[in-house]
């Protein structure tokens, strides 16, 4: 079916902490290069993000800090929107969930539904912390996991095994407020029948969508599978909106149902009564951006509410990408794995594409992926700077040597309909690419067509041509020109700030996508802009400082979360009495060669040398900063073979947090050969 226009929504941050690069490579980064896309191709385009204000995550995080929930959120709120706006996510509305507007709208909606019976209300026995004076749900309780038995899961998610669960479903609950173990008591809850929309739901999905990513499809349908249950949208809480029904004093509408009523109160905050164009038109298509972790909010139980009103569209499609990754781990807020975007912009000032560029070309579209700053410098300048900025600069360049920077007449010749040939072929591939939301192999072809560019100039080599012949000089400047411009509006969506640049370099006005492979773009004899560099070469010591930042905050949590071994059993004195500890003096110390592990030390014992292979090599990166050092070390255990070398003992070394290894040392001069007691 084709439509009249487009919504596409944005996952809703929480408002309780800074965005990071997980944040824009898994939603905002794609679904701004698909409204930048669609915009350019003069098509109808609503994007729409804000701010999700409420939910347990923020109340704790007030709680800790001492201060209210509505103080979390106005901070909070404002940084993310000043990322998002620093990273050009062009959202047309970026809206909260605390304004006016939303309470009244969420409020509607629920009251709608309460008016039309579709909800049940059921009374249930709830975890209850008697200290707090509070019901425990969400993330105030935590407890194991009944699925996995991960520790530390919470009320309404496990975070290791990603499963949904009720509070009163894990093992062993503990209060997140005081830590106490929670009593039963009994409380009333709104439930939203899902079973209800079961049938529905499947035929929606599981006929009408089998196009869906695999990733959301496959979901959609493990979860249909298992039989939908009744869902409690109501929480005793007192941070959100309150449920506006009598009887209901002291409850508020669950987050994930408020959360996403959201979306259309900031279309309302945005066109007014014009909402309905948007949310209740059939020839409009919605689209859905988020994280994996919200797909059964926006593919099972926010599509079950609009069935439940009945005037709403459906979503068309919901392209959720998986997690992203950073130098192995897992993003966390909590411990500090992250490159936050505020922190980002300070490192890296005016380099948003690079991060833009970088994210797209790693983006866990179809799987986790894992971003290192090793390939975020490696992708900088090898194909940022050598490949599309040097394509650009040359053509540039030239253009002021040969022509003075005007721009020079037309003369397409062979080698000109073959780039151009291919061109246009990449233009349909990356069209193709972009409808499919397959952005990274999208950005991939626009690099191609970079590509291209540098391969027609090395082939017509106009810095020869010019010795001879200034008419084909200028037919190839005039050609590699508007090759760039064909790279300003291919690479648009993905680098808007590149884009711009460039286009304005060339002269060329509103950039539109068939624009692209167009003669004529950048008008014959107009005068282009003074050559400036897109990209910079990203140095090794920019890089290092970052690698060496997340390896202080691996520290950090080492030792956070650290714990001394438990102390082992009880060992008879005379058990003692058998093991040798003697003081020596390290004469040498070498890494084992084709060992990443052993060190090889010669030690003066003070009787003889005697050779000790020790497995710290990993925590001396320079083994000789050992050398003259006096270490403890067991001199009676039997000689032992490794990597063909016999070691005569056991160097004694403490265990750190973070795994690395430290010698043990006698805390002044001993002669060597001391027995240690
Ligand atoms: N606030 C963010 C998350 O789960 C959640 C999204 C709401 S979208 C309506 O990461
Ligand atoms: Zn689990």
């Amino acid at each position: 079916m084709s439509f009249k226009r487009t919504l596409i929504t944005t996952a809703l941050p929480y408002a309780n902490g800074p965005v990071h690069i997980g944040h824009l490579a898994g939603v905002y980064v794609p679904a701004d290069i698909y409204a930048r896309y669609l915009r350019m191709q003069g098509r109808e385009v609503l994007m729409i993000g804000g701010s999700d204000e409420h939910g347990v995550p923020i109340t704790i995080k007030a709680r800790n800090e001492g201060v209210t929930p509505q103080d979390i959120v106005d901070r909070y709120h404002k940084i993310i929107k000043d990322s998002f706006e620093e990273f050009g996510i062009s959202f047309d509305v970026y809206g909260r969930t605390t304004s006016e507007t939303h309470r009244r709208v969420a409020s509607d909606f629920f009251r709608r539904l309460y008016e039309k019976g579709e909800f049940v209300e059921k009374t249930s026995m709830q975890l209850y912390d008697e200290e707090a004076g509070q019901f425990l749900a969400d993330r105030y309780v935590t407890g194991k996991c009944p699925h996995c038995g991960a520790e530390g899961a919470y009320g309404d998610q496990c975070e290791a095994c990603g499963t949904s669960l009720n509070a009163t479903d894990l093992i062993d609950p503990k209060s997140a407020i005081t830590g106490s173990v929670p009593v039963m008591r009994e409380t009333k809850h709104y439930y939203l029948p899902l079973d209800k929309w079961q049938p529905e739901l499947e035929k929606w999905i599981l006929e009408g969508h089998r196009e869906w990513k695999t990733n959301v499809y496959g979901q959609c349908k493990s979860w249909l599978d298992m039989g939908l249950q009744p869902r409690a949208v109501s929480r005793d809480l007192d941070w959100g909106i309150p449920v506006p029904v009598e009887g209901a004093e002291g409850k508020v509408l669950y987050v994930w149902f408020d959360a996403p009523i959201g979306y259309i109160s900031n279309t309302i905050d945005l066109v007014g009564d014009d909402y309905t164009k948007w949310w209740k038109d059939p020839e409009t298509r919605m689209l859905h951006f988020i994280g994996k972790d919200n797909i059964v909010f926006h593919c099972i139980v926010f599509p079950s509410m609009l069935m439940a009103d009945g005037s709403y569209n459906l979503p068309d499609n919901v392209p959720a990408n998986e997690f992203l990754n950073l130098e192995g781990n897992k993003i966390s807020t909590s411990r500090n794995w992250a490159v936050w975007l505020h922190e980002y912009l300070r490192d890296f000032p005016g380099k948003q594409d690079v991060l833009r560029y970088v994210l797209t070309a790693n983006a866990p579209e179809t799987k986790d992926n894992d971003f290192t700053w090793a390939d975020f410098q490696q992708r900088n300048n090898s194909e940022l700077v050598a490949i599309l900025g040097n394509f650009v600069n040359r053509a540039v360049v030239l253009t002021h040597k040969y022509f003075d920077g005007v721009v020079p007449q037309a003369a397409p010749g062979e080698a000109e309909d073959a780039v151009f040939a291919e061109i246009a072929s990449l233009r349909e591939k990356i069209t193709e690419s972009l409808d499919g939301f397959h952005f990274r192999e999208a950005l991939k072809l626009a690099m191609d067509m970079a590509r291209a560019g540098n391969r027609y100039l090395q082939e017509t080599e106009p810095w020869k041509v010019a010795k001879t012949d200034m008419a084909r000089t200028g037919a190839i400047l005039n050609a590699a020109l508007r090759i760039c411009a064909d790279l300003a509006v291919a690479f648009g969506p993905f680098l808007p700030f590149m884009s711009e640049k460039l286009a304005s370099m060339l002269g060329l006005g509103q950039l539109s996508w068939d624009m692209i492979g167009q003669p004529g773009t950048v008008a014959e004899g107009s005068r282009i802009g003074q050559p400036v560099l897109l990209f910079e070469k990203i140095e090794d010591d920019a890089i290092q400082a970052q690698v060496n930042r997340l390896l202080d905050t691996r520290k950090e949590n080492d030792l956070k979360g650290w714990q001394p071994e438990p102390v082992k059993a009880d060992c008879a004195y005379e058990d003692f009495e058998k093991v040798d500890i003697r003081v020596g003096r390290v004469l040498e110390c070498v890494k084992v060669k084709k060992s990443k592990k052993l060190l090889q030390f010669l030690i003066d014992d003070g009787m003889e040398k005697r050779t000790i292979l020790s497995g710290i090599a990993q925590s001396y990166e320079d083994p000789s900063v050992l050398v003259g050092k006096e270490v403890c070390f067991i001199a009676n255990f039997a000689p032992r073979k490794m990597m063909g070398i016999e070691s005569q003992g056991m160097i004694l070394s403490a265990v750190n947090p973070d795994g690395t290894l430290t010698v043990i040392s006698p805390s002044a001069d001993v002669r060597p050969g001391a027995t240690v007691g």
